[in-house]
């Protein structure tokens, strides 16, 4: 069979949504996978999401991103005050909850936190969870700003040669640009949100619905 390409969009602790995704994809050896970040938070399954994907780590070629609530809780957790309010407030009681308790979360899953990147980059795509600033090189952005930024880059052309792949902004459907896609469909943020996967360079969307 052949290798496809498959971006998924933001998780949030959504562990069966992520299985049901998975099936739908009916996932091959052959796949190479990139997840676009915040597999954590809000949903209450964290730490089984951050299993799955540790599995199918094994089974595939994945890439994972950071989501800015990875960064948020890595952050808390090594004694920020401020990152602690972000992740406290945004879902965070949820995740502790699933690792039993907060020492837990960098004792299972530490290293798979710790080694998340920022981006990925192919010949057709740049892949990052929030999204960029086309006047300024992907190297020389701050880590916040590839996790955070939202209008300044959607709603406005890159003209970059590589279309974009992000998460991040929650959309009812993924946004569909001709240099962007956004896959983040609110899993773990609303009742009625699901996670999305696009199969590229087709652009054939799968959901978890
Ligand atoms: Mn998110």
């Amino acid at each position: 069979m052949e290798s496809r390409l498959i971006a998924v969009g933001d998780i949030h602790g959504e562990y069966y949504k992520l299985e049901s995704l998975i099936s739908k994809l009916d996932i091959q050896n052959t796949d190479r996978l990139v997840f676009l970040g915040d597999y954590v938070d809000r949903g209450l399954y964290s730490k089984q999401v951050v299993d799955k994907l540790l599995e199918l780590s094994k089974f595939c070629s994945c890439e994972f991103l950071k989501g800015n609530h990875e960064y948020y809780m890595l952050k808390a957790l090594n004694g920020d005050k401020n990152a602690e309010y972000f992740f406290m407030t945004y879902g965070g009681v949820q995740t502790i909850e699933s690792y039993g308790n907060v020492e837990n979360i960098l004792k299972i899953h530490g290293d798979f936190y710790r080694n998340l990147k920022q981006y990925y980059v192919t010949d057709d795509y740049i892949f990052v969870h929030g999204g960029i600033n086309p006047d300024i090189p992907l190297e020389e952005h701050s880590e916040l700003e590839l996790l955070m930024i939202r209008d300044e880059f959607i709603y406005r052309p890159t003209n970059l040669l590589q279309k974009v792949i992000f998460g991040h902004t929650p959309f009812e459907k993924p946004f569909i640009a001709a240099d962007k896609i956004g896959l983040d469909t609110g899993a773990g943020k609303f009742d009625t949100g699901y996670i999305t996967a696009v199969i590229l360079p087709e652009e054939s969307f799968v959901s978890s619905l």
